[in-house]
């Protein structure tokens, strides 16, 4: 039997691939393994809160206040970089404004983190995985002052790190610093992450597709004309492909990521930006993507390269194997 590999072990050993790792970025990977542990036991006992501890927003039987999964996500990662001492400051999807952490210490910090804690959350109440998502950048603002928003507004192509953790059948935590993708599997029995999925390859091709089918009649003719593409007989496999939408996007892009597919949600008159926010869900995918050797567009630019201008801005989204994107922009 090969030797387990902790999330911890390996997080130690890459760091010495960087020549003046100082082990801030370590630590920062070690929180958000320890914060996403939190969550998934969280997750696992959704079911019970509302039939049994107490429904959400309610009390529970000891007079508690229960609270909304996304809110417990979001305080538990929040915490968890308020405590770690390596981040100056945050952004997250359930936020409006971005948090610029006041000790001294976190203003010595380097680094920021832009967060989806709980994405997917419309399917937590049926039982449907869901996920965090999250990005690390380096602060642009001088070190000992507070975080501003300019650290948070940078593009893609800045971060230092990306990742997700997948609540679904088991969980498991997915992350590049830009030198691959490895993925880890929770053992939930020891609470300990194990390497499961070592140099993550986005296969180049693939025959599925993730995209919601109800916004058909508001879809561009160039991506309906690819969606034809993909149910027809005329397609590499000369079968039509398989459509798969769990409406999870961190869910969708795992299984993509695994077995090859197309993640798309472009811009409809309902959402004319798009739906997907470009810093807590787009730019942590694409450097996954990329990294894995698929591809990530807005279908005209590359997401990495998206200049930022707001925090919760959203952007069209195509994502997923090269060759299935390549041939979705083809139509455009
Ligand atoms: P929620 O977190 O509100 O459930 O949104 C999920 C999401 O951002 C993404 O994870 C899904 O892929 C997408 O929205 C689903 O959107 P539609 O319901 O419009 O298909």
């Amino acid at each position: 039997m090969s030797k387990l590999i902790t999330l911890h072990e390996f997080i130690v050993s890459r760091q010495k691939d960087f020549p003046f790792a100082t082990g801030e970025l370590s630590r920062l990977l070690s929180d958000i393994a320890f914060a996403s542990k939190i969550v998934s036991n969280d997750v696992r006992k959704a079911g019970l809160v509302d039939h049994i501890l107490g429904a959400q927003g309610g009390q529970n039987i000891q007079g508690e206040e229960q609270q909304k999964l996304d809110v417990v996500a979001d305080n538990a990662f929040i915490n968890a970089f308020r405590n770690g001492g390596e981040v100056c400051g945050i952004a997250s999807e359930e936020n409006d404004d971005f948090v610029a952490f006041e000790s001294q210490a976190a203003q010595n910090a380097n680094y920021v983190v832009l967060f989806d804690p709980l994405d997917g959350s419309s399917n937590i109440d049926v039982n449907v995985s869901i996920g965090t998502i999250f990005s690390i950048y380096r602060r642009v603002s001088a070190q000992g002052s507070r975080a501003t928003l300019a650290d948070m507004l940078q593009a893609g192509t800045q971060q230092v790190a990306a990742g997700y953790v997948l609540y679904g059948s088991s969980t498991i935590l997915v992350y590049t610093t830009g030198n691959g993708v490895n993925g880890f599997t929770l053992d939930p029995a020891i609470g300990e992450f194990f390497l499961s999925h070592p140099d993550m390859q986005m296969p180049e091709n693939g025959r599925l597709y993730s995209v919601n089918e109800g916004n058909l009649n508001d879809f561009d003719p160039q991506l309906r004309a690819y969606l034809a593409y993909c149910q027809s007989n005329d397609n590499q496999t000369g079968k039509p492909y398989s459509g798969r939408y769990i409406g999870s996007l961190v869910a969708d892009f795992h299984r993509n990521l695994i077995k090859g597919g197309i993640y798309i949600y472009p811009c409809v008159p309902a959402a004319p930006e798009g739906r997907l926010r470009l810093l807590y869900e787009c730019n942590p995918l694409a450097f996954i993507a990329e990294q894995a050797g698929g591809v990530a567009t807005n279908g005209k630019t590359r997401i990495l390269e998206i200049e930022p201008s707001a925090l919760h801005q959203r952007v069209g989204l195509y994502i997923g194997s090269k060759l299935m994107v390549e041939k979705a922009m083809g139509l455009h």
